[in-house]
């Protein structure tokens, strides 16, 4: 392992420049910047953090932001310690956000996934055509006795989640809100129509919106029918006690999932599933990602689809009124063959979806709300499945700038921004995350999402700290880190290759690709440590280090669609701003 860790991709001449080394010393040590022809382009001292608990060891900072020269292989160097050789270029993320969305592509259930799109390696059959499911009947795990629907619903299609082949609601909104948030946002040609390798290139719609279609007809197909009653569990049930069911009118309510009754092994193609598949019990939590998607979809697609926009607005009402009938049906279920994603503090899904029903509508029911909501005037975090008032704040930030909505959601921006930016100075390797508490599963879609906040910060304010703070989180990701991983498969010198994935697992069947590029890993995941790898690892790691290349690491290695969105995000916006 080089001693000197940097972005495995490089770094961009007039951006910032940081490199790594792990040492004991406790004075500043010299450092040279070699170029190729062996001359020192650049010289200075290190910055002195000392020990950084996360990293596990004590850390020295180099900053060479001021060397704006451009080259191929330039090396630093620093006492007996090294860097690999490393480019400084404008263009050195390359095809990362395309990358980075084409996973999509890939993820997507229902269709064949085409060699002509993907080539010939990752091109599979389809799996989960005509999926027409019926609901979970039957006794859960917990002993609670579900009593099924009178309906079956055609769910063919949207993305895989992960590396099971379950399809979820919740995590579904956020990832597709994440895209959908590129479109709007960022408005780059770089996806305009016949840019991506998709089945749409080339229908006159632009690609990014094409490819987030396909998961917006997917939760669109989730909602309950008209006039559906339904015996649901209301409101929370501590611990162990017995889940009571109650008769409520679940009427465009959403399904929280679409999952096997079983886990299917490892690896499992796609087309070879043979569990059945079900659907699982709505949850207000599921109905509000509807809603605030689906307001989304009404505001993005008009002038584009007016037909898709106005069904879009259609179920964005249907899901608010049926998440404000029934304010707490929670995923208490316990069921195998898929994930949990249960949330049991829904104010801030109701704060998102009446922020973006508010943008796209402007009607004063949801403008009530959102100042009503505790969300309106707390640091909304960065967005996670479970968090969405971030989400809430982004939206209302897009309302006409001198709203009052607008302008109170800037300032918890700004206020959110400093301190994610703040909370670099705490940590060696300088990331704008200071997790006290050790790091989640999933850990790397904390610092892109958090990366989208700061990025939002900059795009409003024009300060380049916020910016600087972008390429510090994307610069971890991409190999400056204790383990000197890049956590994206296909970029940096040593990039992730084992995802936890039931399809892109060649360890397990030679005959299956790995990764195609651009998949990020869960990332270092300290406090959740459940599969067996990261159970060896228990105890004995600092947690950026709590990780492992192993595709039986479902809760370190793992990729999912949550956590990919905001990588194409923060890549695409880094190439948008800086040209
Ligand atoms: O990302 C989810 C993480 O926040 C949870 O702690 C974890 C355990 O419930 O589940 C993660 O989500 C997984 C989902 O339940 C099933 N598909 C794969 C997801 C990524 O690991």
């Amino acid at each position: 392992m080089p001693g000197i860790r940097l972005n495995q991709l490089g770094v961009t001449p007039t951006g910032q420049k940081r490199a790594m080394l792990a040492s004991d010393s406790t004075t500043p040590i010299e450092w040279q910047l070699i170029a190729a022809d062996g001359s020192v382009a650049a010289s200075g001292q290190t910055t002195v953090h000392g020990p950084d608990p996360l990293a596990g060891e004590p850390v020295h900072i180099i900053d060479f932001t001021r060397f704006t020269g451009t080259g191929k292989a330039y090396v630093l160097k620093a006492g007996a310690l090294e860097s690999r050789p490393f480019a400084i270029a404008p263009d050195v993320r390359g095809n990362l956000a395309e990358d980075a969305l084409a996973f999509f592509y890939h993820q997507r259930a229902g269709v064949p996934i085409e060699a002509r799109y993907v080539g010939t390696k990752w091109a599979r059959p389809a799996g989960h055509t005509k999926e027409v499911v019926h609901c979970f009947k039957g006794r859960d795990l917990r002993g609670t006795d579900w009593p099924g629907c009178g309906y079956t619903l055609d769910v063919t299609g949207g993305w895989y989640d992960a590396g099971d082949q379950g399809k979820y609601v919740v995590n579904g909104g956020i990832s597709l809100w994440t895209l959908l948030d590129a479109y709007e946002h960022l408005k780059s040609p770089a996806f305009a129509d016949g840019r991506l390798k998709i089945p749409e290139a080339g229908n006159g719609v632009n690609d990014l919106l094409d490819e987030a279609r396909y998961e917006m007809a997917f939760l669109l197909s989730m909602q309950v029918p008209a006039g559906t009653r339904a015996r649901l569990p209301v409101g929370p049930f501590a611990g162990d006690a017995k889940i009571v069911l109650s008769d409520v009118d679940a009427s465009g309510m959403a399904h929280l999932k679409v999952g096997d009754r079983n886990w299917t092994g490892l690896p499992t193609r796609p087309a070879d599933d043979r569990e059945e598949r079900l659907l699982y019990p709505p949850t207000t939590s599921a109905t509000l990602n509807l809603a605030a998607t689906a307001a989304q979809c009404a505001r993005l697609w008009k002038g584009v689809d007016d037909a898709f926009a106005a069904r879009c607005l259609a179920a964005a009402r249907s899901a608010w009124a049926a998440a404000r009938r029934n304010p707490q049906i929670y995923a208490v279920g316990d069921f195998t063959g898929s994930g949990g994603y249960g949330d049991s503090d829904v104010s801030d899904e109701f704060y998102w979806a009446a922020a973006e029903l508010l943008l796209t509508t402007g009607e004063p029911e949801f403008r009530d709300f959102v100042r009503a909501s505790p969300h309106f005037t707390a640091d909304p975090g960065e967005p996670g499945w479970p968090r969405t008032a971030a989400l809430g704040t982004l939206a209302l930030v897009k309302l006409p700038e001198t709203a009052p909505e607008a302008v109170q959601a800037r300032k918890m921006l700004v206020q959110v921004a400093d301190r994610f930016a703040a909370e670099r100075e705490q940590t060696g390797y300088h990331i704008p995350y200071a997790s006290a508490g050790g790091y989640p599963w999933g850990s790397t879609s904390t610092l892109t999402n958090r990366a989208i906040m700061l990025a939002y910060a900059y795009d409003i304010t024009g300060k380049t700290r916020y910016r600087g703070a972008v390429v510090d989180a994307l610069d971890y990701l991409l190999g400056r880190n204790p383990l000197d991983q890049s956590y994206v498969s296909g970029f940096g010198a040593r990039s992730m290759a084992h995802p936890h994935h039931r399809f892109w697992a060649p360890s397990l069947d030679p005959k299956l690709p790995g990764p195609p590029p651009g998949v990020i890993s869960g990332g270092p995941n300290s406090t959740a440590m459940s599969d067996p790898v990261a159970e060896k690892l228990k105890g004995n790691c600092a947690p950026m280090r709590c990780w492992s290349d192993d595709v039986r690491a479902y809760a370190l290695n793992e990729v999912a669609i949550n956590w990919n969105a905001p990588l194409f995000w923060v890549a695409a916006w880094l190439d948008a701003r800086e040209g």
